[in-house]
């Protein structure tokens, strides 16, 4: 309760911010992508994670405001970007309720034209178990945002609900492996055949794969060998305000 409270002046007040964190193209070296991930500067307690506040949120409704933040703030970033020449693909989470209340795609398509966004440079990240809820809506919402050009990723890809038929039904451009599959792979064999098998379902399927949650150069290793495509992790970065997030690209791109 008092959680909603202060997310209510949180929303009214500007108290969000995103952080950014780098997705690193593992075959050719480079850097592609961000994710954007909220923080909430709390008047009181300073910086809270969204792992004490998106649940309640989604539970009270507010994530709808938001997630409509959070797209916008992003959209504005990719301009800002591409105006400046930095090249790098924009990865935003997607809650539930966000994704089945029934104005996302009209946000994302005044977005896209309000920041003249290239669509392709846009990636929505949602989870399988978002998608299972309702499979029918989700698949023709799908198609539709696929139509504006933008991409799908499912998030936290091994730890939800989903089935193979529907992955392919799902008009998805791109796979993240959760990181905990990547966490063990240097120590324990199960993971590794894990891992191994979703690349190559990925490729098969011809979809682009992150994995998630890199912290060591053995890990890397591993999905380099492996053909993984990309990578994102505390091994290159944590998230980090957009400042400092330019100023990692300047010096590693
Ligand atoms: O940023 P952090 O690593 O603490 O993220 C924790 C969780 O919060 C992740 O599962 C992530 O997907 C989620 N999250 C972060 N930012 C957003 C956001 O803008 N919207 C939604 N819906 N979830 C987010
Ligand atoms: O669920 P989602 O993939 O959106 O969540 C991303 C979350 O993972 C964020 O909270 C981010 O801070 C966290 N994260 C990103 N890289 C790493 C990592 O290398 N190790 C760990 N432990 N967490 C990470
Ligand atoms: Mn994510
Ligand atoms: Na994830």
């Amino acid at each position: 309760i008092e959680i909603e409270r202060d997310l209510k002046a949180a929303i009214r007040g500007r108290q969000f911010e995103l952080y950014y964190q780098p997705l690193k193209d593992l075959q050719q070296g480079g850097y592609i992508g961000a994710e954007a991930l909220i923080r909430w500067n709390h008047p009181r307690k300073g910086v809270v994670y969204p792992g004490s506040f998106i649940d309640i949120a989604e539970q009270s409704g507010q994530i709808n405001a938001i997630g409509e933040w959070v797209l916008e703030a992003a959209c504005k970033q990719l301009n800002l970007w591409q105006h400046t020449n930095v090249d790098i693909r924009m990865h935003v989470n997607v809650a539930a309720r966000q994704f089945f209340s029934d104005n996302l795609y009209e946000q994302v398509w005044t977005l896209l034209t309000r920041y003249r966004i290239k669509p392709h440079t846009l990636i929505l990240e949602i989870t399988e178990t978002e998608l299972m809820g309702d499979v029918r809506y989700a698949t023709m919402l799908c198609h539709q945002l696929t139509e504006l050009g933008v991409g799908l990723a499912i998030d936290d890809f091994g730890t939800g609900y989903s089935s193979m038929k529907y992955l392919k039904q799902f008009p998805i451009t791109k796979l993240k492996i959760d990181r905990s599959f990547i966490m063990d792979i240097n120590h324990n064999y199960e993971s590794r055949e894990i891992v191994s098998a979703i690349i190559a379902m990925a490729k098969a399927l011809n979809l682009s794969l992150t994995a998630e949650g890199i912290e060591t150069p053995e890990q890397q290793q591993f999905l380099v060998d492996n053909g993984c495509d990309h990578a994102q992790g505390y091994l290159y970065s944590k998230p980090v305000r957009e400042n400092e997030f330019r100023q990692f690209l300047s010096q590693v791109n």
